[in-house]
Order: C-alpha cells, then structure tokens, then sequence
C-alpha cells in the first residue's frame, strides 16, 4: 500500500528544521551564508545556532562601535548576526559545560590594527586594551554563553557572551590551550603559549620549562575549586611542539595526552604520567603540524573501548620546526603527511598499548579535521598538501614578506575534496572520496567544520593572515559552506519518536519508535541494521573538534506486524565513556540517520554524576513478515554519488520522496513558497557578502594520490613590505602579567548582572558563576 503523501510531507517538514535539505544534493558543498566575522572557533549551541569566534581584527561588520569578532549563525536562515565579544579570543580553547552552556578559555593580549599591540599597554609592553579595535586582554579569560533560540531575546544579557576576565578568570595566560571535559563535567585546561609564537620554544632550548616566560607548561582545572595550576612535565618534554595538544578521557578515569612525539596516559589527580611509545615515523599530530585526530565510534561491540586515529601533520625535522619566530624552512614546499597510527590506550586484553600503522590517506594533510557523522564514518575535511599551520611574514629560507610565495599562509596546496574513512572497513579499504564534490574555497589556517543536526556538515573559516585581508591569495574567508554526505542522497530519512531529551548513566532503558515509513524492505534487515548514538560535535578550532565524541547507545528491538520498529534502548555507560554536557541524538537506518535532536547527557550540573547499573534490554522479537512502507529509502537517489552503497533490501522506487510528494497539489503551494523564501534569503544573504579575493589566484586540489600536480603559480603579487616576522613574540623580561584590575582601564567594564557589579572589579574568582542562576536540572521529557 502507498503511504499518502501529506503525512509524509509532514514527516519531512517536522523533522527538517530547513527546506534546504529539499536542495541537498549528497556529496556536495552548497553555499551557507557569511558568517560575518572568519570562523576560527565554532560550536553547535543548539539545534539552532552555530556560535562563532574570530580572532580581534578589522571585519567590516561592526557590533557596539567597533569590529565584531563574534557572530551566530542561524541553520535554518543561513544568517549571522554580530554578537559582542570584549577580549581577544584569539586561538583559545572551549568546551561544553553539563548544562548545555559553552565556556572559551584563553586567548590572545590586546590587539590593534595589523597584530600591533594594543594601544594601552602593561609596564612590560602587552596590551590591555585597544582604542580603535576595543578588543580586551583574553589571555586569561573565561568567556560563558548560554546557547539562545530564535524564540530568545538575544539582547538579553543572559543570551550574550559573559567575558569580564577581572570577575572571572583562569589563574595562567593561556594562548593555543586544551580543553578536555572531565567526568563531572568540570574540565582540565592544559598548557599553552603566553605570548604566542610559531612553535612554543626559543632557539636554542636551554629553558623548556618557562621558555623565558613565554610558554605556559602547566594544567589547571575549570572550576577551580581550589585547585591550584601546576606544571605538567609531559609539555617540558614535549617542549616546543606541546600547543593544542590532543588530549582523550579514557575509562580508566586517566587521559591519553598526544604531543609533539610523545604519548602518555594521565593521573590528573595525581599528576602521575604514564609513558606510551613515541609516534611512529617522527609524524608530529599537534599544531601546527595539525594533523586530523579524532577517536573512532565508541560501539557496545568494541564494548566502548576507546581506540584514538590520528592521521596526517608533519613529519618535518627538528632544525625545520624553528621557534618562537618562525619555521627554518620554506614549510609551504614540504609535503604533509598522509600516515595515519590508531591506538588503542587501554587494551582490553591487558596488553601493552602499542601504535597500530592504519591505511594512509589519500593525500598528505595538514590542518584537516575529522568529523564524526552519525553512520559512524569519519570524514575529514579541510586543509592543505603543504606545510603547517601558523602565519608569517618570513621564514629561515625566505627573509622578506614580498618573497612569501603564498602572502603569510606557511601552508599551499588548498584540499578542496573531503575524503571518508571507515573505520570498520577492511584493512586497505578504510579511505575513499567516491563521489565526494571538490570545494572552490581554500580551508586553511583558522578554518573550522562542525557536524549539524541534519548530519550536514558545516565548513567555514580560513584566515593565514595577521589581521583581514581581501586581496592576499588566501584571503580572510567568510563564505560559509554545506557539505552533505553521501546518505543525503536518501529520499526518506528515519522518523523516529519518543527521544529523551537528557539520558542517564546506566539506569532504565527507554524505547524508541520507527513508524513503518521510515524504511524500506525487510523489517527485521532495518531492526538489524539500526544504530542509536549520541554525537558531541565539540568545540572546533585548529584542524581539533575539542570534545568530539561519538557513542553508540546499546540496543535491541521489536518488530510489529505493521512494519513498526521499536527500539530499546539502553542509557550511557558512564561518565568516563561519555562525559556529561549536549549531545546530538541519531538513529541511523541502513545508513540513513535521522535529523539530530539535542539531548543532555547526565543530570545537567557540575559534580560527581549519578550512576545506576545498566538494565537488561529486552530479547530481539523478529517477524518475517513486517515490511517497511518508505519507498526507495536507499541512498541511490539518483544523485551524483556514485559509491556502490546501495542497501541490498532497497531495490523499490528511487524516486525522491518529495517527487512523490509534489504529486499532491494541496502541499505544492507549500512548499514552493517555503523554497521561494528560503531562495529571497540566500539572495540577501549573498548580497551582503563581504568582497573576497576570487578563487582564480589558487587552485584547489580534488586531492588523491598524485593529485598534487597541476598547480598553478602564486598568481599575481603585489609589493610588499619587509618586516620581521607577523610571529615574533614580545620581548619583554616581566612575564607574570596577572589580571590588573588597576592597570586595566576597562572603560565600563561589562557586567552582567548587580551580583557580579558587586563584586568589585579587582575580584578574580575562578569558580564564579557569571549568571548566578540556580542550575537548569533538565526535566525528563521527550519529544
Ligand atoms: C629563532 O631562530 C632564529 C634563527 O636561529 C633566530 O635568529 C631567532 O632569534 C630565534 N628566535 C627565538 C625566539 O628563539
Ligand atoms: C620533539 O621531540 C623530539 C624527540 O623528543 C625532540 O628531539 C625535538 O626537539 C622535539 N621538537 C620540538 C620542536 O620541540
Ligand atoms: C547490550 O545489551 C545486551 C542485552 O541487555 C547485553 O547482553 C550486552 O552485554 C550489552 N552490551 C554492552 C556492551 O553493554
Ligand atoms: C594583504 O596581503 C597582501 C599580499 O600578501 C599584502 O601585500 C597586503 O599588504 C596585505 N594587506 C593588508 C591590509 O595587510
Ligand atoms: C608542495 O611541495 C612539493 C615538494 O616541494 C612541490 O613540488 C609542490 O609544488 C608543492 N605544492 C604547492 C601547492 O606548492
Ligand atoms: C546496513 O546498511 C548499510 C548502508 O546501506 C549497508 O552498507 C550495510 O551492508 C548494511 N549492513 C547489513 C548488516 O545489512
Ligand atoms: C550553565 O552552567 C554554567 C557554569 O556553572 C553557568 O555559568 C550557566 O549560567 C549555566 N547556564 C544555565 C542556562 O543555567
Ligand atoms: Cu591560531
């Protein structure tokens, strides 16, 4: 029997919270919108909003009277709105709290125009505050934003950034820190530069501990809670290749730390390290190397035992890596790495972890980043063939700014095609871009992707650049994109209902329900191959996905004889597995998964989270005889995809649902007119896109083995000035630059409420909660 078509249109209204997944053509980039400032840090707030961070400079757009380097982006819109941040959050880090809120750590002192310090200085020279930018010191701020909707008042102080570093602050200046959430939902926050450089070392290294003051080789803890920031020899080894270090919670309880060529296995309570081998084949994974690093999928089938991939970087030599000042070689000549090491930290069987070589990418990458999508596939995007991360106006080859073949970028090659690793494929088969579009855009450094709900992809940023410029080869970059994998070429999505919106540790299993029409073929074929994972998307900046994790929920089901599916659901394992704070919520169906719902995950506040035994889950109930109602719910959508991933038990009409759907004419109108003014919205949208330098000067690679042939020159360059590096850190004696209320003129210093105002400006409080509101306990509902 056919289903009628309103029903389904309502299905496919209600879960889209867009009409631009009617236009989503699988495996291809479209068109987002600016995003108004250059993403160099992004998050998913909620199912609606993207927030987004630049670092201080002179964008266009303009919020409170001066340059904004804050907006959010609106999913369904493709709109970005200026929101006002104080401090210069330049290359901080970030994470998620329990209740759904985002905090930023760290970032750079006061700038004005071109990088020059900012207009008011400390005694030793780093700046305070800048007349014409208006940008704050961010070096040891903690900004906190509660996640607004578009049924919000966004003026309204509790749907803005709180940043007023003298009432709330880290105890370190952190510049380029890591952000790893705990299992009580506070966070380490590990080392970092205090003045920023290429690479966190002076040459020659006689002082790898302070660096003269200019690195940061310790851990604190947000909140504090009284506990005071200590050194942390793994970065003293590590030394100058020790910033964004990637960082994974593990079980145990301890932390797998990555840097430089170092590994270990943290006690953070104690502050015991446990040695790991060395990387294999000298390939180092953090910035500015900036390999793509992500753990794989976390399966009731690995029995949630984390195994950590990491995949391309630099294997560039000791001598290359330079300092502070810039790289010794001409980086942007020196081909990324493509090899990729999975480890596994805690063996189940007790044995010694060891790095397992895994199937090389396509291409050498620098600055790409995993993303994790709901199927369980890792797609990485971003980047380039050449070189590393970081800025410059010079490098120990290349002594003049006019010389830089690629303006400041220390990286060439832009990567245009992403490329999908599946980590449950064969040995040899794990990697394939079949079908996968090339981007005109060039991603490189400060560029940024995060998964959405709809399990598109959202790409933006790239700025190699000191302060915005427009007519350099690899200009400050605006142009937002969607990327969407090759299950957009499915005609139905997975309806299912009966989602929680907050999950426990352990305790009762819930049950979900898949409607007959959200699959095609054999009932018991769909049951089977049914997933349920929660997603965290994470905080996203460097080529990292700070946070990023993907759990899939143990399961079993029913099979009704109307074709419904019921699945029962078993809640998170623990803490450890999954740490406390948003997730998006999927359902995936031969492939397919369902638009993301929101859930938090834990009781929604910091502190030790309620544990219960998990709960036996029902026995599997098949029936041979149920059958789906969705026609052609296959990937094979007629769409330019072309991998040969069709499902076996979907051989029934591909024509698209909608196709199906307009045949109605009642729902025509519809969605025509939802089309014609999503249509007028990009139109607006695109007229006020911001002049960018077109793509002609730089060519972008499809990528794939050999693929890097067929480059065009640096294309036209214009006189430039020579200067010393945009990388040459302050040389300055005094490095202890705490937070001087005094010193700082905060002209009408922000505040957030009369409780904070009252705290008086010279307070420094690290467990201060800015909005002094009781906590949210999320109510057990669902939608
Ligand atoms: C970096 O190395 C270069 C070349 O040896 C040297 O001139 C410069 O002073 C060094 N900079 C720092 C911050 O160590
Ligand atoms: C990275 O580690 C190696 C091995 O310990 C060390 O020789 C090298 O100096 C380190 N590189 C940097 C840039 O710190
Ligand atoms: C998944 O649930 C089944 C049924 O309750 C149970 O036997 C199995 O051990 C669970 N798997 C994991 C990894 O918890
Ligand atoms: C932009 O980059 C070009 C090429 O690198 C350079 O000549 C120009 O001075 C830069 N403009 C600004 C405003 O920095
Ligand atoms: C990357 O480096 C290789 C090796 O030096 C060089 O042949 C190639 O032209 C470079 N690619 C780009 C885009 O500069
Ligand atoms: C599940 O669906 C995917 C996507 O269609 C397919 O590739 C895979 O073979 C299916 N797995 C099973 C066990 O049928
Ligand atoms: C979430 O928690 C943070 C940290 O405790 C707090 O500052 C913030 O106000 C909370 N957000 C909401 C919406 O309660
Ligand atoms: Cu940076």
């Amino acid at each position: 029997m056919l289903p009628t078509p309103l029903p389904l249109l309502a299905l496919w209204l209600a879960s889209t919270s867009s009409p631009v997944f009617a236009a989503a053509t699988a495996g291809s980039f479209a068109d987002a919108g600016s995003t108004l400032v250059s993403a160099m840090m992004m998050f998913l707030g909620n199912e609606e909003k993207v927030y987004i961070m630049d670092k201080a400079e002179g964008n266009p757009t303009q919020v409170k009277g001066h340059p904004a380097w804050g907006s959010v982006w609106d999913i369904k819109t493709h709109e970005a709105v200026p929101m006002d941040i104080k401090t210069n959050v330049f290359c901080a880090s970030g994470m998620h709290l329990p209740n759904g809120s985002y905090a930023t750590f760290g970032g750079n002192g006061a700038v004005g125009r071109g990088g020059a310090v900012g207009s008011q200085k400390t005694e030793w020279g780093s700046g305070i505050w800048d007349s014409e930018y208006q940008d704050f010191d961010g070096t040891k701020a903690i900004r906190v934003v509660n996640p607004c909707t578009s049924s919000d008042n966004f003026d309204a102080p509790t749907c803005q950034w709180f940043d007023d570093p003298s009432t709330l602050a880290m105890q370190k200046s952190r510049w380029y820190s890591t952000a790893e959430p705990l299992a009580d939902g506070s966070m380490v926050l590990i080392g970092g530069f205090v003045n920023g450089g290429y690479i966190n070392r002076n040459t020659p290294n006689i002082d790898p501990e302070f660096e003269g003051g200019a690195a940061e080789n310790t851990y604190e803890f947000y909140p504090a809670n009284g506990r005071e920031a200590k050194p942390l020899q793994f970065l003293i080894k590590t030394s100058g290749l020790n910033a964004y270090a990637h960082s994974f919670l593990l079980p145990s309880g301890k932390m797998l730390v990555q840097a430089n060529l170092s590994t270990m296995i943290w006690d953070y309570d104690s502050n015991v390290e446990t040695p790991l081998p060395d990387m294999p084949n000298n390939v180092v994974r953090v910035y500015p190397a900036s390999g793509a690093v992500a753990m794989l999928p976390l399966t009731p089938a690995n029995n949630y035992n984390p195994t950590v991939l990491f995949c391309g970087g630099s294997d560039m030599n000791d001598y290359a890596w330079g300092n502070y000042s810039f790289p010794m070689i001409d980086t942007f000549n020196y081909p990324a790495s493509r090899d990729c090491q999975r480890l596994t930290p805690e063996p189940a069987d007790g044995s010694a972890a060891a790095y397992e070589a895994d199937d090389d990418m396509l291409e050498g990458r620098t600055m790409s980043q995993f993303i994790m999508l709901p199927d369980g596939k890792m797609l990485v995007v971003n980047g380039g063939l050449n070189g590393t991360a970081g800025y410059s106006t010079a490098t120990g080859e290349t002594f003049s700014y006019g010389d830089m073949p690629w303006g400041m970028s220390l990286a060439a090659g832009p990567i245009g095609r992403p490329a999908i690793y599946d980590p449950n494929a064969p040995k040899g088969k794990r990697w394939s871009n079949a079908g996968l579009g090339t981007s005109n855009i060039a991603r490189l450094y400060h560029s940024t992707a995060i998964l959405l709900p709809d399990a598109s992809v959202f790409i933006a940023g790239s700025n190699p650049n000191v302060d915005v410029n427009f007519t350099t080869i690899f200009p400050t970059e605006y142009r937002a994109e969607i990327f969407y994998p090759p299950y957009f070429a499915a005609t139905t999505r997975p309806a299912p209902s009966g989602i929680p919106k907050t999950l426990s540790y352990g305790g009762d299993s819930f049950d979900i329900t898949l409607p007959a029409s959200s699959y095609s073929g054999s009932a018991n074929a769909a049951a089977g191959n049914t997933t349920v994972s929660i997603v965290r998307s994470g905080f996203t900046t460097h080529a990292l996905n700070m946070g990023q994790r993907y759990l899939q929920l143990n399961n079993t089901f029913t099979v009704n004889s109307d074709g419904t599916i019921v699945l029962h659901v078993a809640q998170a394992p623990n803490p450890f597995v999954f740490q406390p704070g948003p997730a998006l919520f999927f359902v995936t169906v031969n492939g397919i998964p369902s638009i993301g719902k929101m859930v938090i995950v834990g009781n929604g506040q910091l502190g030790k989270q309620p544990q219960a035994a998990a709960s036996v889950l029902p026995a599997n109930v098949l029936l041979d005889s149920a059958k789906g109602t969705a026609d052609g719910a296959s990937v094979n959508g007629g769409q330019q995809n072309n991998q040969d991933n069709s499902p076996n038990g979907a051989k029934s009409n591909t024509g698209p649902i909608v196709g199906g759907v307009i045949g109605a004419i009642a729902v025509i109108g519809l969605l025509g007119a939802l089309l014609g003014i999503f249509l007028a919205r990009r139109r607006r949208a695109a007229n006020r896109q911001m002049p960018t330098t077109s793509s002609s000067s730089y060519v972008m690679t499809a990528g794939g083995q050999g693929a890097a042939a067929g480059f065009t020159g640096a294309g036209a360059r214009g006189v430039r000035s020579s200067d010393s590096s945009a990388f040459v850190p302050l040389q300055h004696d005094n490095h202890s630059q705490a937070w001087n209320a005094s010193t700082a003129s905060l002209t009408g210093p922000y505040r957030d409420d009369a409780a904070a105002a009252s705290r008086g400006s010279g307070m420094v409080s690290m467990d201060y909660d800015p909005y002094a509101s009781t906590p949210r306990v999320p109510v057990q509902n669902r939608y």
